[in-house]
């Protein structure tokens, strides 16, 4: 039995048109869904707090620029952000409604060390999932979010490969099932002085693994989006690659592995700086690609806005015009 036919009658229709919705031309995600640990560290760049009055100003901010849907169509939200207000007492969720954004939540719950592998991590949150995105859902969340992580420098094991792809799977079944397209995220860390041949071997290894057990799952392929990592050497390694051939080398991999029922590649930018992020998406939209190519980024799209804010309420403004132009760039 095809996958299709097994959801029928349950959120299919809709979870097909939040991923259209989400993969529509000249836009992408922004994505805010720093734990509080990794905010922290954001903050502290700019001398705040981690406190949660700073964290919800710091995402007010990011949320309210004016003119934002025209090239973002869906944010990633932290939980705590879900159930948030801005400071004039209007609900995050509204404020990304109006602006025409789709509202997403990140639901895994983190990565921990796997027992028994190359000190690699696995990613928890798999129990109590549905009852979560069941509840996520009814607050207005449409998409979902689940980051792991495979390590190239330590092997990356079968063991660490296998564990990867079936959380992954798990929980986009999950949230299909509870009406949130899944966003499949295996992030292929940029951390080492390997090849770019040598991430392409290990991107094809993960992606074959990763839709094998999407299949299994029953995953319907139309409603999901994928987070892959740019097919780049690695961030030691003695030479860099030009945009043109990460394009390369990233769609070829793409190419290979992901069908073309899959309506969106949602890039994450992995540590590139900006212009990095921004040039390297431009060099893979320069002739037609089986899906829509675009781009989730977190890091490569508030760098220069938390420099231009520096936690300042006269640079409230500057720090919205930061993001509109780094959105509007990779638009
Ligand atoms: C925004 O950060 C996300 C959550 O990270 P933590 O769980 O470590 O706090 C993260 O998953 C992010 O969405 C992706 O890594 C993409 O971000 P970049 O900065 O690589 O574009």
């Amino acid at each position: 039995r095809v996958s299709f036919s097994i959801r029928a009658g349950s959120y299919t229709d809709e979870l097909v048109q939040t991923a259209k919705t989400i993969a529509t031309p000249g836009r992408g995600i922004l994505a805010i869904d720093e734990s509080s640990a990794t905010a922290g560290k954001r903050l502290a760049s700019i001398g705040l707090d981690n406190t949660e009055p700073n964290r919800q100003l710091y995402r007010q901010l990011l949320l309210t620029t004016p003119g934002l849907g025209e090239y973002i169509s869906g944010a990633i939200l932290f939980e705590e952000t879900l159930y948030q207000s801005t400071t004039d007492g209007k609900k995050m969720v509204d404020v990304l409604r109006d602006a025409k954004i789709m509202p997403g939540i990140k639901v895994d719950k983190g990565l921990v060390p796997l027992p028994g592998s190359n000190n690699e991590s696995w990613c928890q949150g798999l129990d109590g999932l549905a009852s979560r995105s069941a509840e996520y859902y009814k607050q207005g969340a449409r998409f979902a979010k689940w980051r792991t992580v495979v390590s190239i420098p330590c092997g990356p094991t079968a063991l660490a490969v296998k564990e990867a792809a079936w959380g992954l799977a798990r929980y986009a079944a999950i949230s299909q099932d509870n009406g949130l397209v899944p966003i499949v995220e295996p992030e292929i860390l940029l951390d080492g002085d390997h090849s770019i041949d040598r991430t392409l071997e290990v991107a094809e290894k993960v992606w074959s693994e990763v839709f094998f057990y999407l299949a299994e799952n029953n995953v319907v392929f139309e409603g999901i989006l994928l987070k892959p990592s740019m097919v780049t050497p690695g961030a030691e390694h003695k030479e860099k690659a030009s945009p043109d051939t990460i394009a390369e080398y990233t769609l070829k991999m793409l190419k290979r592995r992901v069908p073309p029922a899959v309506p969106g590649i949602m890039f994450l930018s992995g540590g590139q700086s900006e212009a990095e992020a921004t040039l390297n998406l431009n060099a893979m939209n320069q002739s037609p690609n089986p899906w829509h190519v675009s781009f989730s980024y977190a890091r490569a799209l508030q760098n220069s806005v938390l420099k231009a804010w520096q936690g300042l309420p006269e640079n409230f403004e500057a720090g919205q015009k930061a993001l509109l132009a780094r959105a509007k760039a990779n638009s």
